[in-house]
Formats: structure tokens, C-alpha cells, sequence
């Protein structure tokens, strides 16, 4: 059964707000419609009541009430996610559990390199109390200042810095975890050696809240960079994009941190969208990439190595112009306008999205075979490809039409081909050994679609995980996998 249909009598619903306090709940329709709605306002759900407790002993409590009532709980970080796993569905027959006021840094240690977060920090809080003790925590994406961690590592997030440190995942040391039933599992361990047994707090990792409830970790911290490097390059095509990746790679000694694939597309519609953005580069191009190199090393050699790959890179036909930013501003004003392109899209009408990854070496095949399947399917649609292809990952989202009204029924019309758009791009994406979902993970949305492409082994096994770990199926039912 996909979701838990029962309206949670009122007895329940004054048990869950006793165990919170006060400050702890609203049932105000006004307060709760932010959190009600997705994203991009593709799904608005309903609640029976909004909890936001501000320890782990009230997740635990509001938990243990829901185990024993049987109501369901969708856990609820920043509601940055584009899946869909953070809105409750229409029926309004769970509970919405924010973990925003469970905010407070725990502890930072700069010689473990660690630092000790709840799961309601917001991202940018994060990155900043490592700057401020000269560390680096690396997790960076558009969301920044409204994700926070917890979703963070519910959705096992990627953005921009994976080529050097890694998803999510790889920056956890330790999480506490409330279980289904209500049980804790403390394991704020900063340690990067433990092999006690299997490594259970990976479960949790990317579940979406589907087999607990995420409220603290342990995060990993890195030394701070001293020299940054940020280079906005015309390339030839997406070939000669993964080309110069791996000769910036080999040229810098690895220095690559990011490495982003734009279209002149997507630009295109951040120039005509975003206020204050202008084009780093004199002519218009195709395709460009957008790098970051980093050292520890503040002597100046990295500019020369990245000077020079990109001058025999030019050389070799793979660059045609590439300007490096002479400051940090030129640097934000070049991210800026990468960051921008999620929002660039809304202006321009329906956009069905693809988080896909392939192979680093098969990402000019998939954008060429993608972009004229989905032309073939329906002419004039606009492919607007970009994103970390540094770890083979493109977002390969389709605007519809240039010509079309991009409001009311031509929108909605192009939206309802949402899934036969899908299919004819994850096939693709199957067919060159790829994930349909390289970042941004199920949620609601892709619920059908993980059961069609996860082999039955796969699928079966994620179901019982479920099941054991949530028998009454009361952690945000029918999202990921239906047990
Ligand atoms: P939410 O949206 O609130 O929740 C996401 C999922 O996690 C839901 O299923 C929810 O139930 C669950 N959840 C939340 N908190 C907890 C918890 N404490 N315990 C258990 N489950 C929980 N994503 C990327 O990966 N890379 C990007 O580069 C990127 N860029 C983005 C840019 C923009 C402009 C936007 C709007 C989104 C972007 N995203 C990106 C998507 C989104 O920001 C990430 O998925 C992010 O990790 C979600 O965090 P959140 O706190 O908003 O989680
Ligand atoms: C990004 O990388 C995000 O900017 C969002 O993951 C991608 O809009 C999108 O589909
Ligand atoms: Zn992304």
C-alpha cells in the first residue's frame, strides 16, 4: 500500500503536541502552506499537524506516539528537494515533522577534523563555522542557504565539489538516528576507523526518510584551500568538455574540485532571467565549462598550471576562448551564474528533469543521443543540459517549446509528457550503464521509475529492509520504494 489513509484521531494528534510543548507544533494553515508545497510547486500536500521539535529526546517521543498509533511521519528538512520526498501527500492523513529548530552545532574539533551537527543546521552555517576555525566542509549546491543537513544526507546530496570530496556520504563519520519505533541510535562517532560489524548508519544515508529520522552527525572537515582558481571556458563540444577534465586533472597534479558542463541554452536563459548577470566571454559559444582548481598552497602555481593546460588545450582545438577570474568576486560572479540556472528555467515554461549519471566518458554519447531523441518525440523542445559532468552527471532537463504559451494548458499539456519523456531518456541512460537518479534520489517522484530499471534482486532487498526496519510503514509511506 502506498500511503497510510487513516485521519489520526484527535486523541493522537493532543498526545503529539503534549510531547513537544508549546513551541513545538502548529496546526495554522497559514504557518504549515510553505511547508505543504514542493519545490517547484509541482505537488502540494496537506498535514494533520506540523511538528518541529527542538531535541532528539522529542523526535524520539513524537516518534514512539506515531509507532503506536500507526500514523505516518514525513520528515522535513529546508524542502529543497525536487523529488518530492518532503510534501506529504493530498489525503492529510500525516504528520509533517520539520527539523528545523533542531539546530545547534554540537561541537567542532579542529584536530580531528570534525564537526558535530543536528539536523536542522542549514548548510551555509555549516560551511561557515568550518571557515571560521579555518576548515573546509566541502557539501556545496544552489540550496546552500536554505537545504539543511539532515536533508542533506537524507537525500545523500552531490553538487559541485563530488570530483575532489565526495557525496554526502563520504563526509559522515557518525549519526544519531531515531528509528521507527522510536529507539535511538547514538553513534556520533567521529572516528575513520571502526570496522565493528556492518556500517549502519549507511541506511540512513540517502533513505529519504523512509527508515528514520536523521537528527545529528558527525561530518568530516578538510583543510581550507588557499589558493582558488576559477576559469570560464568555451569549449569545442561536450567531447572536448571531458577531454580538458581529464587534462586538467593530470595537468594541476588533481587540483580539480569542480568541473560543470553549461550549455549556451541554460545560459541563455540566465542572462535573460537573472538580474546582474552578464557573459564572462566576448562571443556566443555552444558549450562552455565551468572549473575550480584548489590548492593548499597559496605560492601561485596552480594559476600557471591551469594557464597552461587550458593554453594546450586551446591548442588542440578542445578550447576556443577561456577567461580565469582575476578576483574572488569574478570567480562568485561566475558561479553565480551556474547556480542560477534552476531558476533561469521556471520563467521558460514547463522543464521535465533528468538527474542522470553515465560513465564520465560516455557523457558527450548521452547528451547527443538524448537530444535528438527527445527532438524526435516532440520538435522544438529545448534541451537544457548542464551540470557536474566532473562525475559523469548532467542535469538533462527539457524546456518545452520556445514558441509556446509558457503558462495554463500548453504548459500543463507539455507537462503531462513527463513520463514518456522520462522513458525515452532513461533508457538511454540504462542502455550506457547509467542511474536515473545521480543526486537528487526518489522521493515521490521516481518511485515507479527505480522499479522499472533496479533489477528484482535490488528491489526486492530495499523492500525488505523496509519492512524490517519499518514494519508498520508509518516513515514517509510511498516514497523511494513501496514495501
Ligand atoms: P528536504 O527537501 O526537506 O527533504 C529531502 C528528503 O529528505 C525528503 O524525503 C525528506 O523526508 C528527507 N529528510 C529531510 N530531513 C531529514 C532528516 N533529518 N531525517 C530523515 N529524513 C529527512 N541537490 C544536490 O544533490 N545537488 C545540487 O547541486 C543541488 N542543487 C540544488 C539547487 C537548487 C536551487 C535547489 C532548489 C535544489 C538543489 N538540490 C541539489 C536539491 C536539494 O537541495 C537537495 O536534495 C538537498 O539535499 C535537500 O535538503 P533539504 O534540507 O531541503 O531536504
Ligand atoms: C543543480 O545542480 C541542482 O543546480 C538543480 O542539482 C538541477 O534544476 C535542476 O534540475
Ligand atoms: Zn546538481
Amino acid at each position: 500500500m502506498a500511503t497510510v489513509l487513516k485521519q489520526p484521531p484527535a486523541a493522537t494528534l493532543e498526545r503529539l503536541k503534549t510531547a513537544i510543548g508549546a513551541k513545538g507544533w502548529t496546526a495554522d494553515p497559514a504557518e504549515m502552506s510553505p511547508h505543504l508545497l514542493e519545490e517547484r510547486g509541482h505537488y502540494r500536500g496537506r498535514a494533520a499537524l506540523l511538528l518541529r521539535p527542538a531535541t532528539t529526546a522529542e523526535v524520539a517521543a513524537a516518534v514512539r506516539i506515531c509507532a503506536e498509533t500507526g500514523t505516518a511521519i514525513v520528515p522535513q528538512g529546508g524542502n529543497t528537494g525536487m523529488m518530492g520526498g518532503a510534501t506529504p501527500f493530498e489525503h492529510g492523513n500525516e504528520i509533517l515533522l520539520s527539523l528545523s529548530r533542531l539546530n545547534r552545532i554540537r561541537a567542532l574539533d579542529p584536530l580531528n577534523y570534525t564537526l558535530t551537527a543536528e539536523a536542522g543546521c542549514i548548510l551555509a552555517n555549516l560551511q561557515k563555522a568550518a571557515d571560521d576555525a579555518d576548515r573546509l566542509f566541502p557539501l556545496s549546491l544552489g540550496a546552500e542557504g536554505t537545504c539543511q543537513i539532515g536533508g542533506n544526507l537524507s537525500t545523500n546530496a552531490g553538487g559541485v565539489q563530488v570530483l575532489r570530496y565526495g557525496m554526502a556520504r563520504d563526509l559522515v563519520l557518525g549519526l544519531e538516528v531515531v528509528l521507527p519505533d522510536g529507539q535511538v541510535i547514538e553513534g556520533l562517532r567521529g572516528l575513520r576507523k571502526d570496522n565493528t560489524g556492518y556500517d549502519l548508519k549507511q541506511l540512513f544515508l540517502g533513505a529519504e526518510g523512509t527508515l528514520g529520522v536523521i537528527t545529528a552527525a558527525v561530518l568530516k572537515l578538510f583543510p581550507r584551500p588557499r589558493e582558488v582558481e576559477t576559469a570560464f571556458v568555451a569549449v569545442r563540444d561536450p567531447a572536448a568538455a571531458i577531454e580538458l577534465l581529464a587534462r586538467t586533472r593530470s595537468g594541476t597534479g588533481d587540483a580539480v574540485t569542480a568541473f560543470e558542463l553549461i550549455s549556451r541554452t541554460a545560459l541563455d536563459m540566465v542572462l535573460t532571467h537573472i538580474p546582474g548577470t552578464a557573459d564572462p566571454l566576448s562571443a556566443k559559444h555552444e558549450w562552455y565549462a565551468l572549473i575550480d582548481c584548489s590548492s593548499g598552497d597559496s605560492g601561485g602555481g596552480l594559476r600557471e598550471a591551469v594557464e597552461r593546460t587550458l593554453a594546450d588545450a586551446m591548442e588542440a582545438g578542445l578550447v576556443i576562448d577561456a577567461t580565469l577570474a582575476a578576483s574572488a568576486q569574478q570567480g562568485k560572479a561566475m558561479w553565480r551564474l551556474r547556480d542560477s540556472i534552476t531558476e533561469a528555467q521556471k520563467p521558460e515554461g514547463g522543464s521535465i528533469k533528468h538527474d542522470v549519471s553515465v560513465p564520465v566518458s560516455s557523457v558527450p554519447a548521452f547528451i547527443a543521443e538524448a537530444s535528438a531523441a527527445v527532438a524526435r518525440a516532440i520538435p522544438g523542445i529545448r534541451p537544457v543540459a548542464f551540470g557536474h559532468v566532473g562525475d559523469g552527471h548532467i542535469h538533462f532537463n527539457v524546456s518545452q517549446p520556445a514558441g509556446e504559451p509558457k503558462q495554463g494548458a500548453p504548459r500543463d499539456a507539455y507537462l503531462a509528457r513527463w513520463g514518456e519523456i522520462n522513458r525515452i531518456v532513461h533508457d538511454i541512460v540504462a542502455r550506457l550503464n547509467g542511474s536515473i537518479s545521480a543526486e537528487h534520489g526518489i522521493g515521490r517522484r521516481k518511485v515507479d521509475e527505480l522499479a522499472h530499471y533496479k533489477s528484482p534482486v535490488e528491489i526486492e532487498l530495499m523492500r525488505t529492509l523496509k519492512r524490517t526496519l519499518d514494519p508498520k510503514n508509518i516513515m514517509n509511506p510511498g516514497k523511494v520504494v513501496v514495501p
